[in-house]
């Protein structure tokens, strides 16, 4: 359980803030990241704050059910705002695009990073943003918390845990949903059919492409898959009908870690999406190319002026040295 006192200042510090608050949500964005913003923001209305909610890309269509989903602003915009809460990510960067504010607030659980001011609200060992903010809540006015709130929490929470099953899902993380189904009357099933189950057509023509491209590597530790633009182009598909593909990769018998490779050309980049059983720590390999994440699952982004052979070659080999690094770690761990 998280240490109530940490929660005081942020929460205080939001209380007496009297200006435009803009809560931005990062580039790509995912159940938690959404999630985590969507909550705030009722919270913050219900409080009587001017607030606003922005991301620089489409809410994917499976977070669509959410309440305040369809409140996005979309980014860049020439407004100006006294505050911007980032939600979710490390860095300013990661938002994708530049925003206009007097002053920065971050709210977080990834390692690192960068740091605004002491309105930071970051515990690196939350599962989730999403139970970051349940908490920024509860300490502050817990009886404003309602289920449309708690629904939002609960979304970010399960999908940040891969519906309770990364390794982030611990007693805090498990905790926590039955305390959000219990007293808020959040329904699991009303969101995992809303997150899960509503896949187009599309999607699954786009996965069937996907795995083809599957190939194993370092005697079968490693493996990669990777997505072209033509192939969205073509099926009318969208970054965000690729999320979760990676995970087919890394559900292989032997497989410590999955890369797969998202063909981005109009950022200019390839982006990279890792995962690993935990085995590994995946965020030290991405940090390497100027991204980052979590021990499981992190990211990063090789400029496009790379072959695809290039990106997949120095991929490869940075996972192979880190692999040689870490076990080597581990192996001296264990004798010490
Ligand atoms: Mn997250």
């Amino acid at each position: 359980m998280p240490i109530v006192e940490e929660y005081i200042p942020a929460a205080r510090f939001l209380e007496s803030f009297n200006g435009k608050i803009l809560i931005a949500s990062h580039e790509n964005p995912d159940g938690d990241t959404i999630g985590s913003a969507c909550a705030l923001y009722l919270f913050l209305k219900k409080l009587g704050k001017d607030v606003k909610l922005g991301c620089r890309d489409d809410i994917p269509y499976f977070l669509d059910f959410l309440p305040a989903s369809r409140e996005f602003m979309k980014l860049p915009t020439e407004e100006e705002f006294d505050l911007c809460i980032v939600v979710d990510a490390a860095n300013k960067e990661r938002l994708g695009v530049p925003v206009r504010a007097k002053k920065f607030m971050r709210i977080d659980h990834h390692k690192g990073g960068n740091f605004y001011g002491e309105q930071d609200l970051i515990d690196a060992e939350a599962p989730a943003t999403a139970s970051v903010v349940y908490y920024l809540l509860s300490n502050w006015r817990k009886d404003l918390i309602d289920t449309s709130i708690a629904t939002c929490i609960y979304t970010g929470l399960a999908t940040d845990t891969g519906f309770y099953t990364n390794s982030n899902t611990k007693d805090g993380a498990l905790k926590l949903a039955s305390l959000l189904v219990e007293k808020y009357g959040v329904d699991p099933h009303y969101v995992a059919v809303n997150v899960r189950e509503r896949n187009p057509l599309r999607r699954l023509k786009l996965l069937s492409k996907v795995l083809d491209t599957l190939e194993l590597h370092s005697g079968g530790k490693v493996a990669s898959m990777y997505v072209l633009k033509e192939w969205l182009d073509k099926l009318g598909a969208g970054y965000e009908d690729t999320e979760g593909f990676v995970n087919y990769a890394r559900g292989l018998e032997g497989v410590d870690v999955a890369a797969f490779i998202i063909e981005k050309p109009e950022e200019g980049v390839w982006k990279i999406s890792l995962r690993s059983k935990d085995k590994m720590d995946v965020s030290v390999i991405c940090e390497k190319f100027g991204g980052g994440g979590h021990r499981y699952a992190a990211g990063c982004k090789i400029p496009h002026t790379k072959s695809l052979e290039e990106v997949k070659r120095d991929l490869l080999r940075e996972i192979e040295k880190q692999m040689q690094n870490q076990e080597g770690l581990s192996d001296k761990g264990e004798t010490s």
